[in-house]
């Protein structure tokens, strides 16, 4: 039987639509899965969504519904935004199914029953939106590290999970275990919170107050809502349909880091107390910044998903995401960057692949793939580099470098194309001797595309399975397909079509971005960047020829108000220079002033007077101009470098 695997999503709150945070762990446990599957694994992926609680509670209020009602529908919208984002899950858990309640209480009973829950009073800080209690040394600046928002201060009778008991049993695990929390750097980061006591947790709150959450089955005064349910979902799926057997062993947990203190501490704690054995990994990702700000409702930069989708494409943007982020890194999302990554890997790279092939099948086999002719060492190594893929992806992806998978297969996209231009297929095709030749040239490149449609399916998975249509291979695909190299056989016909990822209109986007940046720009958005002119190199820089120079004289003018005629000082050389500062200075300000002159400028009549330089001077966004100066004097006519 298949080897097993599992892997999650963290459960989203509901109090929101999701943005593009959510859409990424999503899409990446999508494609982890769906490579999974593609090297023929038993694969169960679950999501879903966590709808108990105070704040969920709240949201609904201000919506004016009910929790039930409330929780459905933005439920839903979750569903209905991961259909649109091709995630294939085999899984969707919500916490108010009674099959979740039912086994979030038998574990309750059972850890309570072995006395590892205990009633009490606890008084602490305690963020609403985290959902948990917070020390003060985990506090910044006395806000919560994840919200920025002030804890509140709250004491209630609740009752506790002993979490403690369990501390040096987890720094064991993780001191024998190196691997379950990755990368490194959060493993890290729990060991450093188990140096000190880690208290009990808090895991239930009076019904009276805040009915919306699970009754504890020994007492239906309290209820529980907070971690100790959501995290139970992750067990719960599986035991509702009886795989807990088959998929626990092999559960990949996949979260971002604002929540590694319950993954990392309460869960493992909370499995132990409950007699079950620990996941396989927890892979904590970074965030994506928007302007390398978090995204948040008050900031108005939250970026939503299918906005992009809809302008760029799922395939294109799911691409994105995973090739600009290195996992367990914060990235900083741009649309610009998105554009750019999407033009250069898939419109052009391997867009142009598609289209050469296509096209000179058609034009060289009347659109018919031709059986391999003799072989050259060009043609044994584009094969070679193909045939190492399918290995070297699936161990990148295993070990959460989804960056360096897809730059790997994106290399050897680009070495094909050289490989054409070398082959020179056009040359061949002048030459009846070549045509064998000619053939083994066309069909490496459809059998190198049909290698990068496998590939790169689990990541596009909609544009690949056209690509191999468009190869004329349609079907289901194995991760060993991409080695065979004969599975566009001979007699297959092509078809040419549009373009698989049209081309962006950067121009076009950049003007649409600056208008935006105008007018909907949030009130405390970051400023934009400076707008920079093209890069040029020294050589073009040191064509241009800077000198001190003096001002001995400012005349009006003939014939405009703004100007002045300036007389300049360069030593050897005296100038007249035509200047639009009258605005910003008077004639005694300026007169024995020094300046910077660019003094290889061409002359320019300026309305009526021949100016034989310009002087540099600097403005800021308010108006205010500065004359560029030297910080202690020099004689006229040096150079400035
Ligand atoms: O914490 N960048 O739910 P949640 C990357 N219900 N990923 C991000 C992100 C960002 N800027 N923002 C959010 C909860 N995410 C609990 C979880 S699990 C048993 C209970 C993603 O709706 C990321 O996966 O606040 C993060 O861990 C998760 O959304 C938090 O989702």
């Amino acid at each position: 039987m298949a080897e097993p695997y599992y892997a999650t999503t963290p459960i989203f709150y509901v109090n929101a639509a999701p943005h593009i945070g959510h859409a990424y762990t999503t899409i990446l446990v999508d494609v982890a899965s769906r490579y999974q599957r593609l090297a023929g694994r038993d694969v169960r992926f679950l999501t879903g969504t966590d709808e108990h609680g105070e704040k969920i509670a709240k949201a609904a209020e201000a919506a004016g519904t009910t929790p039930q009602a409330y929780v459905d529908e933005v439920s839903a919208q979750f569903r209905s935004a991961w259909d649109e984002l091709g995630i294939a899950y085999d899984a969707f858990i919500r916490t108010t199914e009674p099959r979740h309640q039912a086994v979030v209480q038998e574990v309750l009973q059972r850890v309570y029953d072995q006395g590892d829950i205990i009633y009490g009073e606890y008084g602490g800080l305690y963020c609403v939106k985290c959902e948990r209690y917070y020390t003060e040394k985990e506090l910044e600046d006395g806000t919560c590290p994840q919200h920025g928002i002030a804890p509140e201060y709250r004491s209630e009778a609740n009752y506790f999970f002993r979490m403690e008991t369990y501390r040096p049993w987890l720094r064991e695990q993780l001191e024998t275990n190196p691997d379950l929390i990755r990368p490194e750097g959060y493993r890290n980061e729990v060991l450093a919170m188990l140096r000190e006591p880690i208290g009990d947790l808090s895991i239930s709150r009076p019904k009276a107050r805040v009915p919306w959450g699970i009754p504890l089955p020994w007492d239906e005064e309290h209820v529980t809502y907070v971690w100790f349910d959501a995290l139970l979902n992750y067990w719960s799926d599986l035991v509702s349909h009886g795989l807990e057997e088959r998929y626990w062993p092999a559960a990949e947990h996949f979260i971002a880091k604002d929540i590694l203190k319950p993954h990392g501490v309460f869960w493992p704690t909370m499995l132990k107390a409950a007699g079950l054995p620990l996941f396989r990994h927890l892979n904590v990702h970074g965030y994506w910044l928007v302007e390398d700000r978090k995204m948040s409702k008050s900031v108005g930069n939250v970026v939503r998903p299918l906005d992009l989708v809809d302008r760029y494409g799922n395939d294109a943007f799911r691409y994105f995401l995973l090739r600009d982020m290195r996992f367990g890194l914060d990235a900083s999302f741009h649309e610009l960057g998105l554009a750019e990554r999407v033009n250069a890997d898939l419109a052009n790279d391997l867009g142009n692949l598609l289209a050469r092939t296509v096209g000179m099948l058609g034009k060289y086999r009347g659109g018919v793939v031709p059986a391999f002719g003799p072989r050259e060492d060009a043609d044994r190594a584009l094969q070679a580099t193909f045939a190492a893929l399918p290995d070297a992806v699936l161990r990148h992806v295993e070990a959460l470098h989804y960056d360096e998978a897809l730059a790997a297969v994106m290399a050897a996209v680009s070495e094909a194309n050289r490989y054409v231009s070398d082959r020179a297929p056009w040359e061949l095709a002048k030459e009846a001797a070549r045509a064998g030749e000619l053939d083994t040239v066309l069909r490496t490149c459809a059998e190198a595309l049909y290698a990068t449609s496998v590939l790169l399916d689990p990541v596009m998975p909609e544009r690949m399975a056209t690509l191999r249509a468009r190869l004329g291979v349609p079907g289901d695909v194995h991760l060993d397909d991409a080695a065979a190299w004969d599975r566009v056989p001979e007699g297959t016909r092509v078809e040419a079509g549009e373009a698989l990822f049209p081309r962006v209109d950067l121009e076009a986007l950049k003007a649409t971005m600056e208008v935006g940046d105008g007018a909907d720009a949030p009130a405390e958005a970051v400023e934009a960047p400076l707008p920079h002119k093209p890069e040029i190199a020294i050589d073009d820089f040191a064509k241009v020829e800077l000198r001190v120079g003096t001002i001995t004289a400012a005349e009006d003018h003939p014939n405009a108000d703004r100007l002045w005629v300036l007389t300049v000082d360069l030593g050897p050389e005296t100038r007249t220079v035509v200047s639009g500062i009258k605005a910003h200075y008077t004639a005694e300000q300026l007169v024995g002033t020094t300046v910077i002159v660019v003094a290889n400028l061409a002359p320019a009549k300026l309305r009526g007077v021949t100016s034989q330089g310009m002087i540099l001077a600097a403005e800021d966004a308010e108006g205010t101009l500065s004359l560029a100066g030297l910080d202690r004097p020099l004689a006229p006519g040096s150079e400035v470098r």
